[in-house]
């Protein structure tokens, strides 16, 4: 059942700003702004900013917007009040039109879900407002206005390949003579074909390229005292860890954000790796071995003293995300050394191993990438999957049964955009979005 309630919720973030927004959608938006917003006209041009006063338990002054069904957001009346950007202002005005009767409190997302539901976004749409409002970078930040359209059309071009296929393959059905058949095959088979290349192809960026929604991990690890926490401060460029001459200092892992070139790293220091003495080192180095495990690229640090046990053997698995990298160099430097070689404490190659790590990843950032989540990636590998499944059931199966497929196929490919879409899955998307949007 579709709820036509009027909802009603602050749409700037929690916090003090210049100015904050209350935004009401649904049928009693009109009758919210008469009420509460003066003067304000019986009869309001679509889109203008009034001038005026909110009067409510409390006056502010500022501006209300009326936005007319079909032409906002939602596809529903809309009312937006700005306001000033004070959280007590912003929540008594939300109380006192709640007070009124007239709406209820939007639940997050609220806004976005209804303008889906009414025709105004596809899922796509959704998911790129949802990347474009927590971008960290700019090529989250490109989403909406690029990438997103882009990924539409080639979803559409798809499908209508695939409902050419179908469409020789049902003809066959009709006109059962075994040439026929064959022949029917034939002309569906090329259209088969083109659209699994694309998807492959999807597919096989985003794989490598999903650190630009995720963000880069990159964990430093090692023995104690070799100058992990050392050398996390000499990238972060100030004390985050503490670090001192006794092993086994760092007892948890410790983050440090970098973004360069558009992309976001995660540095992470973590508890050296040694047989632990007590409970809190063994639980530290629990967490040591986490981080590893999820890491995007390992810088394993030696110092003169620990380069003769090398990387240790459980490690070995993750050997292709490891860049040795000897510390202390300042001491006593070593030049038959397969890595890179660096003081943290007087900052020396330090340059060197970050240019290393952001090269490394900027030419892993090549190829144009269409996939902007992890549902997209799902709903495409498992349309892949269903074509494969044709290709190779081609030659054994009755057109009935490809025909079936290919409607598995086609409809599996329009839930990218929401033509078919269950409650669950929208409920999942528009649970991530934050309150008034
Ligand atoms: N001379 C010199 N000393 C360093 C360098 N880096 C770290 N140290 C010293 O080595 C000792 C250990 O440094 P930390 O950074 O705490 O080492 P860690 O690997 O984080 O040690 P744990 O947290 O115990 O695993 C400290 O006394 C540092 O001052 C370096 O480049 N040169
Ligand atoms: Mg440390």
């Amino acid at each position: 059942m579709i709820d036509r309630e009027t909802i009603i919720a602050i749409a700037t973030p929690p916090g003090r700003g210049g100015i904050g927004i209350i935004r009401v959608s649904g049928e009693n938006a009109l009758e919210i702004a008469r009420r509460f917003f003066e003067p304000f006209p019986g009869d309001p041009e679509h889109a203008r900013m009034y001038f005026g006063l909110f009067n409510g338990s409390i006056r502010d002054m500022g501006y209300c917007v009326w936005f007319r069904s079909p032409h906002s957001y939602t596809g529903e009346d809309t009312v937006e009040f700005h306001l000033h950007g004070s959280p007590y202002i912003l929540k008594s005005c939300v109380s006192d039109i709640l007070n009124s009767d007239l709406g209820r409190l939007a639940k997050p997302g609220e806004f976005t879900r209804r303008a889906f539901l009414n025709g105004k976004l596809n899922l796509l749409d959704v998911e790129a407002i949802n990347t474009i409002i927590s971008a960290e970078n700019y090529f989250q930040a490109r989403v909406l206005s690029e990438i997103s359209e882009k990924l539409g059309d080639l979803v559409d071009s798809v499908r209508k390949n695939l409902l050419k296929a179908l469409a020789f393959l049902e003809a066959s059905i009709e006109y059962p003579e075994e040439e026929e058949t064959r022949l029917a095959f034939d002309r569906a088979l090329p259209f088969v074909r083109s659209s699994i290349e694309p998807i492959k192809k999807m597919l096989e960026i985003y794989e490598k390229k999903r650190f630009v929604y995720r963000g880069v991990k990159v964990v430093i690890a090692g023995e104690p005292n070799v100058g992990k926490s050392s050398l996390l401060n000499a990238i972060a460029g100030y004390e985050r860890a503490i670090v001192t001459e006794i092993p086994g200092t760092t007892t948890d892992t410790l983050e440090v954000e970098v973004e360069h070139g558009g992309l976001n790293f995660t540095f992470v220091d973590t508890a050296g790796i040694r047989e632990g003495r007590g409970k809190v080192e063994k639980l530290g180095i629990e967490r040591s071995l986490g981080a590893i495990k999820e890491a995007d690229l390992i810088l394993y640090v030696f110092d003169n003293r620990t380069l003769k046990n090398g990387i240790p053997g459980d490690l070995k698995v993750y050997l292709k995300k490891i860049i040795p990298v000897l510390n202390k160099i300042d001491l006593e430097d070593i030049e038959e050394f397969d890595g890179i070689r660096l003081s943290a404490r007087t900052g020396q190659g330090i340059d060197i191993l970050l240019k290393k790590i952001f090269s490394e990843f900027e030419s892993k950032n090549l190829g144009e990438n269409l996939i902007f989540s992890e549902r997209q990636y799902r709903v495409l590998s498992e349309t892949l999957g269903i074509l494969s499944n044709f290709l190779t059931s081609i030659n054994s199966n009755l057109p009935e049964v490809l025909v079936s497929i290919l409607i598995e196929a086609i409809e599996k490919i329009e839930n990218l955009i929401g033509e078919v879409t269950t409650d669950d899955v929208l409920d999942t998307l528009f649970g991530g979005f934050c309150l008034g949007k």
